[in-house]
């Protein structure tokens, strides 16, 4: 059983506020790291990684894939959240336990003692991936916030504000950090730079983005 003790002890939490209710965890996610990517596996197995198609007929770089009661997805005819894999025609994978309990743990320590995630979204990107300013506006719930968990090879974040045009602070974000986005927050647009090469322990030429959401 993983608690919110265990966590903190292993990894000596340091926990930075990045804004009112956004919470850097660094190395939050480090100890189960391995645990983790044996389950994106058996998740990937399942319902694979795929490059999804955008409304305007671009694909994106990063590949996507999903587990939970429902997924997020994009085609031409828009993006959405449906309880049905449209590439299998299954149900998405169940989500571990130690996934729901990691979003959660790192939930409550940020404040947000309500969490309960329906969904974790998960992007693979590979050299040269990356996901341009964007918002995350398909869940219904806004107070609700996103915890996400970043594996492998490091990246920089960046993040705006409410307005495209917003300039924009940038976060290199490492393996093992947990970063939880709430209140006005929520809202801001935000994006990753192109990953660059590089061969991690775990994850070889990949980086890993779980992002844990309440969708419905
Ligand atoms: C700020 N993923 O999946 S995670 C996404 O690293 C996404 O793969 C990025 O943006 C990635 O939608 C960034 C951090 C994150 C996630 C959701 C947010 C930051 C956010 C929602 C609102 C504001
Ligand atoms: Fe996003």
């Amino acid at each position: 059983m993983i608690t919110a003790d265990l966590f903190a002890e292993a990894n000596q939490l340091q926990c930075e506020q990045i804004l009112p209710e956004v919470f850097l965890l660094r190395s939050f996610a480090l100890q189960m790291a391995p645990q983790i990517l044996n389950q994106l596996d058996l998740i990937a197995a399942q319902s694979p990684f795929r490059r999804m198609q955008t409304p305007g007929g671009f694909f994106m770089s990063a590949a996507i894939t999903n587990c939970g009661d429902v997924g997020w997805h994009s085609d031409r005819q828009g993006y959405r959240y449906s309880e049905i894999d449209p590439q299998t025609e299954q149900a998405w994978p169940v989500m571990p336990e130690c996934f729901r309990e990691l979003a959660e743990t790192a939930a409550r320590q940020s404040g947000f003692s309500r969490f309960s995630p329906d969904v974790c979204l998960i992007n693979r990107y590979e050299v040269g991936a990356k996901m341009g300013l964007h918002q995350d506006k398909d869940e219904k719930d806004f107070s609700q916030p996103i915890v996400s968990v970043s594996l492998g090879l490091p990246i920089v974040f960046q993040f705006g504000g409410p307005k495209r045009n917003d300039p924009v602070q940038r976060i290199p974000l490492q393996h093992g950090d947990v970063i939880v986005w709430g209140g006005a927050a929520r809202r801001y647009y935000h994006g990753v730079l192109t990953l660059k090469p590089g061969q991690h322990p775990l994850t070889g030429s990949y980086r890993y983005n779980l992002t844990f959401r309440q969708a419905r």
